[in-house]
């Protein structure tokens, strides 16, 4: 351990360990703009300098490693003159519109400006006009707005492997943009998110929505009717105050009836339907020889990501649409012949933490199975904030209340799909009772669990071994794609027989629309959530979901059957 001082407080701490975080240990705060905990540091902005004793230079507290002996100033008149120029300089480039700005009240740089009480701009304001980029379904790029901190480039290159975004121009003329300078819609950006999710400004948001879903509440000739994805439960809290993972489930039902829904369902039921699917054709492939691994794909990111990146491995998703898709078919078919409705006056909403989810539902024909858009429009965790804020509802004093059971209640199972691993978990708990006829012993499945990139498990069925492999955020899907490849040259058999992948880090509690400021904390806080919600179920697998059942019997027939072909299935195209 080094020790060394921070205005004048004595600190120890692990070689490696930056002053910025050396600072933390110590409840000192340097404000950072450029810098974000999960990225490696840049120090573009150059806000978080100090001084340390003997350096002629100020330092930058993000990328300059605490020594030992080291005696650091963080905050004098001298050292807060420059950060202020600095900001002054960043927001003399800046719009001033913060009125209009889909970042406003949740904007690194205003809360910075307001915390060194900056009100006016010594330098010439002048802006370079650059026209937003709207052209994809999902997320906008205004590079007007942006900082140049880079947060945006290093997610979208290194941590989704996809490199989508890059610095364009010189100098002054500098501006982010998709590579090549195409539009983003041409780019290979796989609508992730995970720029917006990290941006500090109003550069990079989803598609807001908002006004679609305000006018469907407000036709009298619509029947509108919503869903909350696994992940959203945990998550939308942080807008209203509560600590991260606080399970929100029945108090957002109860919000969504006061915004004026019709009628409240639940993801996690749709997740319950596609596990009946998936775990079939699981089953079906493991017994009949067919092609190996079965790869999920319930992430639309990930999905666009294979369909561009990986078209090798098209055979091997499962053809099982996501859990919302599931869901949104069986309202406008099963949902409205029961209740008597005309499936085309129904208006569903999906409230996700994925903006890929607003590309996905319009992806192929099969997003129109019921005859109609199945689901009509796809709204950010953080979009539903703002609804419930701007039609003045108090969503902390909310009694509890219940959803639509018919497509509503869910297991265990089908909540833990938002956190990494989960997806599998639930489709171990029915595969095993698929081809065994009984359940797992004990159906908490730990190996798939935590938040390690690439989690690897054996697990026996009936005396056979099945291999499964678990991987999230993209940076580490290659690793498991190139072993499952490499077999594949040397004709061998599969490593795996079941992977799971999702985009973003943590999977869909980390996804690229949940409240702002994730870091690995409060993605594992979020994912706790979950599993307890899955431990307080009376059901924890999606087979024994009596309303799964129920739709099955009534409806559907069995799983994989030529119905739930028509309805629940879909393919992928290079
Ligand atoms: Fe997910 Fe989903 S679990 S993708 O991560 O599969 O977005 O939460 O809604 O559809 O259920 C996101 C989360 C979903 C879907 C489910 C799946
Ligand atoms: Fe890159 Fe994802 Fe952003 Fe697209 S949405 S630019 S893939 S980080
Ligand atoms: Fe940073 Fe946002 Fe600009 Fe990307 S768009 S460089 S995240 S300010």
């Amino acid at each position: 351990k080094y020790k060394l001082e921070i205005n004048g407080i004595p600190v120890e701490v692990d070689p490696g360990t930056t002053i910025l975080d050396a600072a933390h240990q110590v409840q000192v705060k340097i404000p950072t703009l450029c810098y974000h905990p999960d990225l490696p540091a840049w120090a573009a902005c150059g806000i978080c300098v100090v001084k340390v004793e003997g350096s002629p230079k100020m330092l930058r507290a993000c990328a300059t490693p605490a020594g030992p002996g080291m005696k650091i100033i963080t905050h004098d008149p001298e050292i807060v003159k420059v950060r202020r120029n600095v900001l002054e300089l960043i927001l003399s480039t800046h719009p001033n519109d913060c009125l209009q700005c889909p970042r406003n009240g949740h904007c690194e740089l205003q809360r910075l400006a307001a915390e060194f009480g900056i009100r006016d701009v010594k330098f010439e304001h002048r802006v370079n006009e650059i026209k937003p980029d709207e052209s994809t379904p999902a997320i906008v790029l205004n590079p007007e707005k942006c900082v140049l901190c880079g947060r945006c480039a290093n997610v979208c290159q290194y941590q989704q492997n996809v490199w989508a975004l890059e610095f364009l121009g010189r100098g002054d003329q500098t501006r982010i943009a998709p590579a090549a300078d195409v539009t983003l819609n041409e780019s290979p950006c796989i609508k992730c998110g995970q720029c917006s999710a990290h941006c500090p400004v109003g550069a990079i948001y989803e598609q807001d929505e908002t006004s679609k879903v305000w006018e469907a509440l407000e036709d009298p000739e619509i029947y509108p009717v919503v869903q909350i994805a696994p992940a959203v439960r945990v998550a939308i809290g942080e807008a209203f105050g509560y600590e991260p993972g606080t399970l929100l489930t029945r108090k957002t039902y109860a919000a969504l009836r006061r915004l004026g829904f019709e009628a409240v369902f639940d993801t996690n039921f749709g997740a319950d339907l596609t596990i009946m699917e998936e775990a079939t054709e699981f089953a079906h492939r493991l017994n009949d020889g067919g092609e190996m691994p079965l790869i999920t794909s319930c992430c639309p990111a990930w999905t666009d990501y294979m369909e561009k990146f990986a078209p090798d491995f098209i055979d091997n998703f499962s053809s099982a649409k996501s859990p919302h898709e599931m869901l949104g078919v069986m309202a406008k078919t099963y949902y409205a012949q029961k209740m008597g409705i005309d499936p085309s006056k129904i208006f569903m909403v999906s409230i996700m933490p994925c903006t890929a989810k607003k590309y996905e539902i319009t992806r192929s024909d099969e997003m129109f199975a019921s005859g109609h858009q199945d689901i009509d429009v796809s709204l950010t965790t953080r979009e539903l904030s703002r609804l419930i804020k701007a039609s003045g509802i108090d969503f902390v004093n909310l009694p509890d209340e219940d959803c639509d059971s018919i497509l509503g209640d869910y297991s265990g199972a089908g909540t833990i799909f938002g956190a990494t691993g989960g997806v599998m978990e639930a489709a171990v708990r029915t595969a095993h009772h698929l081809i065994t006829g009984k359940n797992l012993p004990d159906v908490n499945y730990e190996p798939v669990r935590g938040l390690e990139g690439v989690k690897e498990a054996t697990l026996e069925v009936a005396g056979q071994e099945i291999r499964i492999a678990v991987a999230h955020w993209m940076c580490n899907i290659d690793t498991v794609l190139n072993r499952v490849r490499e077999a594949r040259e040397r004709g061998a058999p599969s490593p795996y027989q079941f992977i799971e992948v999702m985009a973003c880090r943590g999977g869909c509690v980390g996804g690229g629309g949940q409240p702002y400021g994730a870091t690995d904390e409060i993605r594992a806080k979020r994912a706790r959530g979950l599993y307890r919600d899955d431990e307080s179920r009376e059901h924890r697998c999606s087979h024994e979901n009596p309303f799964i059942q129920t739709l099955y019997k009534d409806f559907l027939g069995e799983p994989c059957s030529e119905k739930s072909h028509e309805l629940l299935h879909t393919e992928y195209r290079p």
